[in-house]
Order: C-alpha cells, then sequence, then structure tokens
C-alpha cells in the first residue's frame, strides 16, 4: 500500500468498524429477540433467509479480533452496543449483556485500543418494535434510558460515542423502502421514524452530557447523487434525492429544520408538535461522522408514489455489491459537510470499504481490489485535508466479514475472511497492506 502513516498529521487515528448485530451472535449470552431476527425469518426478506444468530461469534472470540486490530497498528475501533443484549426486552437490563461490553472495553484498553462506541446499529429489541418501533415517540426516553444503563456502566472508558448509526437507514430504508426491519413502505411511518430518531439522538446526546462524557457525534451516511442526464426534470430529482439521503439529518442536527424539498414529502406525516422538539435534537456535537461507500444516478420515475425517482445503473467500475466506486465523492462529502454544517467540528470518516468475492485459496486470500479501494479513497481524504478540513481519522469497513443484513453472508467486506463454517480467521492480503502502512510490520 503506497500509503503511509506519516503521509497523515501524527495525531489522525486509523480504525476498523463493525457492528454488534453483524459480528457477534446474538444467539448466544441473553440478548433479547430483535426485530432483524422477526424481519428475517419472514421468507423472501433476506437472502436464504440468514440471521444472526451466530453470525462471527464475536461473542466468544472477542479477544482473538481485537488482538487482530491491535497487531494491524490500528488505533481505534469503532464497534456497537446492542440494546437488546444490554436489555432483552428493551427496558430492563441484563447484568450479562452489561458484564459482556465491559470485558469488550477492558480488553481493548489492554491492548492500547480507542473504543468508539455507537449504540444503535440497527438490533431492536422486538418488545419495542411491537409497540411501534421508531414511529412511536416513546422511543426517545426508552434511548435515553438505554444510553443511561449502558454507559453508566462503560461511558467512563470511551474514546468516542455516537447513538445513532445512519438515520437515513433506520428511517428511510427500514420504513419506506421496506429493505430492512421492519421492511414497511410507508411515508407516514418514514417522516415519523426521522423525527424520532433526530430526538432519539438528542435525548441521548443530553443524556451522556448529563453523565459528564465528551467526544460526543453523530454518524451520517452519504451517497453522492447525481442527475442520470442533463434532463431539468433528472436535475431536480437528484437534488431531491440529495436532500432526502445527504441533508435532511445534518440539517437536522445543524440548523435545526428539514429541508424544503424534504418538507414537500413529509410534511403531513411528522408527529404533532415536532417544531418544538429541535431545542433537543440540536444540542451541540464535538464530532461528526461520514459512512461513504458510494454515488448514485437519479432519474425521474412518475409511475412512483413521492418522491418519484429511482437509481440507473452507472458506468463506472463496481464493487461485488454492485455499487460504484467514486472515491471523489469522499471528498466532495467532506469539503460540503464542513461549509454548510460543521465548520470547524473534527470530522470522521466512520465507514468506507467495499465488497469484493473474497475466496480462500490454500490458506490465503488476495483482494488488491480492496487495497486500491482505500487508497483511492485515502487520498481523497488528503485531499480535503490539504484544503482545510478537519479531518480527524478513517474508519475502514469492515474489520471481519459479517452479516451483510439482507443479503445475509454472501457479501464480504472484511480485512480478515471469516469461513461461516469453521468460523477461523484468515487475514486477507489487505490486512498485511495495512499493517505494513501503518508501520507495524518489522
Ligand atoms: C453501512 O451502510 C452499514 O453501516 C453497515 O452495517 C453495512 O454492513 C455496510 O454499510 C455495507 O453495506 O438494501 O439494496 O437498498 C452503508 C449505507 C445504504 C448501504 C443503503 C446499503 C441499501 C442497499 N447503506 N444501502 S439495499
Amino acid at each position: 500500500m503506497p500509503f503511509k502513516r506519516t503521509d497523515f498529521p501524527k495525531d489522525f487515528l486509523f480504525g476498523v468498524a463493525t457492528s454488534s448485530y453483524q459480528i457477534e451472535g446474538h444467539g448466544f449470552g441473553q440478548a433479547g429477540r430483535t426485530h432483524w431476527d422477526d424481519f428475517a425469518a419472514t421468507p423472501g426478506n433476506v437472502v436464504r433467509a440468514e440471521n444472526g444468530a451466530t453470525a462471527c461469534d464475536h461473542y466468544h472470540r472477542f479477544e482473538e479480533d481485537l488482538d487482530l486490530i491491535a497487531g494491524a497498528g490500528l488505533d481505534c475501533y469503532r464497534f456497537s452496543t446492542s440494546w437488546a443484549r444490554v436489555m432483552p426486552d428493551g427496558r430492563t437490563p441484563s447484568q450479562e449483556g452489561l458484564d459482556f461490553y465491559d470485558r469488550l472495553t477492558d480488553a481493548m484498553l489492554e491492548r492500547g485500543i480507542k473504543p468508539a462506541a455507537t449504540l444503535y446499529h440497527w438490533e431492536l429489541p422486538s418488545d419495542l418494535a411491537d409497540l411501534g418501533g421508531w414511529r412511536n415517540r416513546d422511543i426517545a426516553k426508552w434511548f435515553g434510558d438505554y444510553t443511561e444503563t449502558i454507559m453508566g456502566r462503560i461511558g467512563d472508558r470511551m474514546y468516542s460515542v455516537a447513538p445513532i448509526n445512519e438515520p437515513w437507514c433506520v428511517s428511510w430504508l427500514s420504513h419506506f423502502h421496506g429493505h430492512h426491519a421492519p421492511g414497511l413502505r410507508d411515508i407516514r411511518a418514514t417522516a415519523r421514524a426521522i423525527h424520532h430518531i433526530l430526538l432519539a439522538h438528542g435525548t441521548a446526546i443530553q443524556t451522556m452530557r448529563s453523565l459528564g462524557m465528551d467526544n460526543l457525534g453523530g454518524v451520517f451516511n452519504m451517497e453522492w447523487s447525481t442527475p442520470a442526464d442533463d434532463s431539468a426534470e433528472a436535475i431536480e430529482k437528484a437534488a431531491l434525492y440529495d436532500e432526502i439521503y445527504n441533508h435532511c439529518f445534518l440539517s437536522g442536527v445543524f440548523k435545526g429544520r428539514y429541508p424544503e424539498r424534504v418538507m414537500a414529502g413529509i410534511a403531513p406525516h411528522l408527529p404533532q408538535g415536532w417544531q418544538d422538539d429541535f431545542d433537543v435534537i440540536t444540542t451541540p456535537l464535538d464530532w461528526v461522522g461520514v459512512n461513504y461507500y458510494t454515488r448514485k444516478l437519479i432519474a425521474p420515475d412518475p409511475t412512483e408514489p413521492w418522491p418519484s425517482l429511482k437509481e440507473v445503473t452507472g458506468p463506472l467500475p463496481k464493487t461485488f455489491m454492485d455499487w460504484e466506486i467514486y472515491p471523489e465523492g469522499l471528498y466532495k462529502f467532506l469539503k460540503r459537510t464542513a461549509q454548510d454544517y460543521t465548520g470547524d467540528l473534527p470530522i470522521f470518516v466512520t465507514e468506507n470499504g467495499m465488497a469484493a468475492p473474497d475466496v480462500l485459496t490454500n490458506g490465503t486470500c488476495d483482494d488488491p481490489d480492496r487495497i486500491a479501494f482505500v487508497e483511492a479513497h485515502l487520498a481523497q481524504v488528503q485531499r480535503a485535508m490539504a484544503e482545510g478540513v478537519p479531518v480527524n481519522g478513517y474508519y475502514l469497513w469492515s474489520l471481519l466479514d459479517n452479516y451483510e443484513w439482507a443479503l445475509g453472508y454472501e457479501k464480504r467486506f472484511g480485512l480478515v475472511h471469516v469461513d461461516f463454517e469453521t468460523l477461523e480467521r484468515t487475514p486477507k492480503s489487505s490486512y498485511h497492506a495495512i499493517k505494513q502502512a501503518l508501520g507495524a510490520l518489522t
């Protein structure tokens, strides 16, 4: 890997990211049932109806996994705590769950790894989903209580915390497109979820402040939006997609309002009194995280309900997810985020990475495309930094091959190959390249 740690400022952080449901094995310990278990059990939702019951068995193998992180010379680990493990019914603490994250935290610190926690990476306890989940305004309070419970135990040792991973996925992907749990296709549910997610985010930040914690942020996913052709209609739809996907949540948190084009579709469906919630939603943050993978080509589609648009296949080389590889989009988002929303606030790239076929042959796994992908995106990070954008770190998605949600175990994103029969871990060539780049290989 031609990039070197020394090409970046001394305190720039390199890390890897994972999430609880995707790696832990929710069948282990006393984790409660989640809406992902329910969603996956319904035929047609997930490839081969696979779920996260075993996943990577990180629950039992976390020491080995943390050794891999430390062994590569990485500085920090972005992991998530599972609400259903900490509170199996969503509201009653589980000693076993709290003990697990306590051990995990100490095991990171013993290895000199900075713990960067996310409180919600998509596995809602089923009991709360049954009460309406993100459609129910009470979720902000439930989430605040969960935040207090888990951070009351491990908050004193966190390097950083963000409440909710990717609000767009929790709302649109799950309540409008129906691709993720709870699998709804309903604009009213979506509008409510959008607002309650932000309210829960602000509530969690205030809860952690009252616990005396700092270095608190928010993590937003972004896809660069490009008109599929140069017609006025395509240009307008691409702008609408951009507001829905990329601006809506940043605007809520940093400006205390929803963008105009988004309002045109969601206003009739927002919960009563929504305007009054922005005091909580705009509670100041210490950093912001950008998750970036690809761009989208957008065209009008009048046969669809509002926003009446569709994605069109683009011409660029694609990953194994069929996502176009567009590194420049990361540069553009880093610049735009600082310019439009966050100013001098530190920015982290909290996820970036790619899926590849990644076949294990004679005990080795060569993934040169992943190395090139990381390198190309890091070059765009440097480009933004050279223009003054305060990027403080980069987390690669992901440490391990894992449960890729609706796509089951088919799509591999890891620096480390996982055999899902034996659960054996094998570092890929990208792992070795990162290790070399970070100076840990002698
Ligand atoms: C990240 O989201 C997630 O944080 C992570 O858990 C996941 O493993 C990783 O991506 C790789 O996918 O259902 O066909 O409509 C990134 C943003 C946006 C990626 C929505 C998936 C929808 C695919 N995500 N996208 S589909």
